[in-house]
């Protein structure tokens, strides 16, 4: 099965330079991978800076994975737990996420980085930016799989307003340009809710030294 739908709807720009591609991936192709890379570097609750544990469970895969600990966030090539390289990008996800950014103009998106956030009932992400990779002339993709959640994107300020929009299982959002360092987070899922998975592909590193 391709891990990207051959039909699906038209992408719309929700803010300038953020694209949803409702329904472009196809989950059951990407969560086998999901269980592999969970297999060798397992879930685990980050901590941040003020002391609090998030409640977004977090792994990665590339070669290099999103971190945090009370002293700050960083991207770093080995699992803090096993202090064992992160699991490769599989093929699959890395062309997906090719695939989505193309298809709304980027070109050269080389993804070096997959955050895999695993979301049960009651957990959320509060409003944050993303801006702690090298080049950000790159894109974000994001992609949402599992329970259908209320995504939530502002500005550049924590007074600019905020819209919600619903994701659902396959649905892409492609981010980047004006849109690149908005605020935005993750509505906590109702009590009742089944699992969310979410997929987020960064060039963390330039290209020039990307390793
Ligand atoms: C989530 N997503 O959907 C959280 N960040 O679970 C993000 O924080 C995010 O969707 C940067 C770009 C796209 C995203
Ligand atoms: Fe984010």
């Amino acid at each position: 099965m391709p891990a990207h739908a051959l039909f699906a709807t038209p992408p719309l720009e929700i803010a300038p330079d953020a694209w949803l591609l409702p329904g472009f991936a196809e989950s059951q192709a990407l969560l086998p991978h999901i269980d592999a890379i969970a297999a060798e570097a397992a879930f685990q609750y980050f901590s941040v800076p003020g002391g609090k544990q998030m409640s977004v469970a977090m792994t990665n895969c590339g070669d290099w994975g999103w971190t945090s600990n009370e002293t700050g966030y960083a991207y770093t090539s080995q699992d803090p737990i096993t202090q064992t390289p992160w699991p490769a990008m599989p093929h699959t996800f890395k062309e997906l996420a090719r695939e989505a950014a193309r298809t709304v103009g980027w070109r050269n998106f080389e993804p070096d980085a997959c955050l895999v956030n695993l979301y049960s009932a009651g957990a959320g992400m509060g409003l944050h930016q993303d801006r702690h990779e090298e080049d950000l002339s790159a894109p974000i993709v994001s992609v949402s799989l599992g329970a259908s959640a209320k995504f939530i994107i502002g500005g550049l300020r924590r007074s600019d307003s905020v819209k919600s929009i619903e994701l659902k299982d396959g649905d892409v959002l492609v981010w980047g340009g004006h849109s690149r360092t908005v605020l935005h987070g993750l509505r906590p899922l109702p009590a009742d809710s089944p699992l969310r998975y979410n997929l987020t592909f960064r060039q963390a590193k330039s290209q020039a030294k990307k390793r």
